[in-house]
């Protein structure tokens, strides 16, 4: 593939919603968007890196240079086989996953419309649907949470997680269960928890979740495994896992039992699905995480969880529960059972809305020859 010009765009979308996690909260997003132009065909990529270095070290504002500097001349100076080819491209660049995935994911997608397949095939996946769950962040108050959780069980979602943090836990957990006894629960810490506090950490126990995500440091895998030897119950690692050995790592040492896989966390649809590869190794099932993303993103993140061994519900969910208007058409729609239909047609099967990106847009350049 010849990449005759990267676009690099920076979108403003309010959100419907704030999203409060352990670290703050969000009302708006501002996003980079990359397009390239391949072989008379465009593909689109999204970072996830967020408005502030609070979820990982990247955010907007390194991503933006990272990519004008070097990323797209890398993708520039010379041909390449294909989207598999980018992580070894850009491996001189320490870091930056968030930048590097904007990028090689767009040029999967342009691969998969230049060969006029659906990305999900081209990615090896299997699914013709996939199941959807909901992560709901920190409310004012507990009756807001309830409000929100029957709002999207009343919706379809097959697993409902709560964001989590000292003061906001096992007082929310009593009342979710009082209210709903079997539903599928899971809770997300981001961190915000030391080791010291495993006594407080066992009595999540009683609430049969699911899965308690990111209990301890983001940077930190062993220490996990001394926690999961403490609780039942099954930890998943998010932040932590920044690649296919540190996947490799947690499972062998016993750190979780689950995997979040977030795209741009790894830095790219070709590491992603090395994480998967070594998760199906250790029998573990994994989820495809997600980080408030415009349509695009969001596609992305339906193609990948189309692979095999995402065997549990992902925070892959509907466009309206973020954006009044998302960027691309259709709007990703998820069905009354809680599940997402997988598009047939060629690349994402979702087209961008280019008027609306445009009107979104506060900043635009262009690499290389050509315009994407
Ligand atoms: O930890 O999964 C996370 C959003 C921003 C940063 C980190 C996380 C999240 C979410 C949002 O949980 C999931 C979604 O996109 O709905
Ligand atoms: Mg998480």
């Amino acid at each position: 593939m010849k990449i005759d010009s990267v676009t690099l765009r920076e979108i403003h979308m309010p959100l419907v919603h704030f999203f409060e996690t352990s670290f703050g909260r969000v009302y708006s997003r501002r996003i980079l968007l990359v397009s390239v132009a391949a072989d008379g065909v465009c593909g689109w990529g999204e970072c996830v890196a967020g408005e502030d270095p609070y979820y990982s070290p990247e955010w907007t504002e390194t991503a933006w240079p990272t990519i004008k500097h070097y990323l797209a001349p890398l993708l520039l100076q010379s041909e390449l086989d294909a989207g598999r080819d980018c992580a070894a491209r850009f491996a001189r660049v320490r870091g930056h996953r968030m930048a590097k995935a904007a990028l090689e994911n767009a040029v999967w997608d342009a691969e998969a419309r230049q060969k006029q397949q659906p990305l999900w095939k081209l990615l090896g996946g299997t699914r013709r649907e996939i199941a959807c769950g909901v992560s709901i962040g920190i409310q004012d108050t507990p009756e807001q949470l309830l409000q929100k959780i029957e709002t999207e069980l009343a919706a379809g979602y097959r697993r409902i997680k709560i964001k989590v943090k000292p003061g906001w836990d096992l007082n929310v957990l009593e009342k979710i269960r009082a209210r709903w006894a079997d539903i599928v629960l899971s809770v997300d810490a981001n961190s915000a928890y030391t080791l010291d506090q495993v006594e407080h950490l066992r009595k999540f126990d009683a609430f049969n979740l699911l899965m308690i995500e990111q209990p301890l440091w983001n940077d930190e895998i062993y220490l996990h495994a001394r926690l999961q030897k403490a609780i039942q119950t099954a930890i998943c690692l998010d932040e932590s896992i920044l690649n296919a050995r540190d996947a490799d790592f947690a499972l062998e040492i016993g750190a979780c039992r689950i995997l979040n896989i977030k795209v741009g966390r790894v830095g790219g649809f070709g590491e992603a699905k090395k994480v998967h590869d070594v998760a199906v190794r250790h029998n573990v099932p994994v989820w495809c995480g997600g980080m408030l993303e415009s349509g695009v993103g969001r596609a992305h993140n339906i193609a990948l969880s189309t692979l095999e061994n995402f065997r549990l519900p992902g925070d892959v969910s509907a466009s309206k529960r973020y954006w009044k208007e998302d960027i691309i058409e259709p709007e990703v729609e998820v069905r009354a059972d809680g599940m997402i239909a997988v598009s047939d047609a060629p690349g994402t099967g979702y087209q961008v809305r280019e008027g609306l990106v445009r009107k979104f847009t506060v900043r635009e350049e262009t690499f290389g020859a050509g315009k994407a």
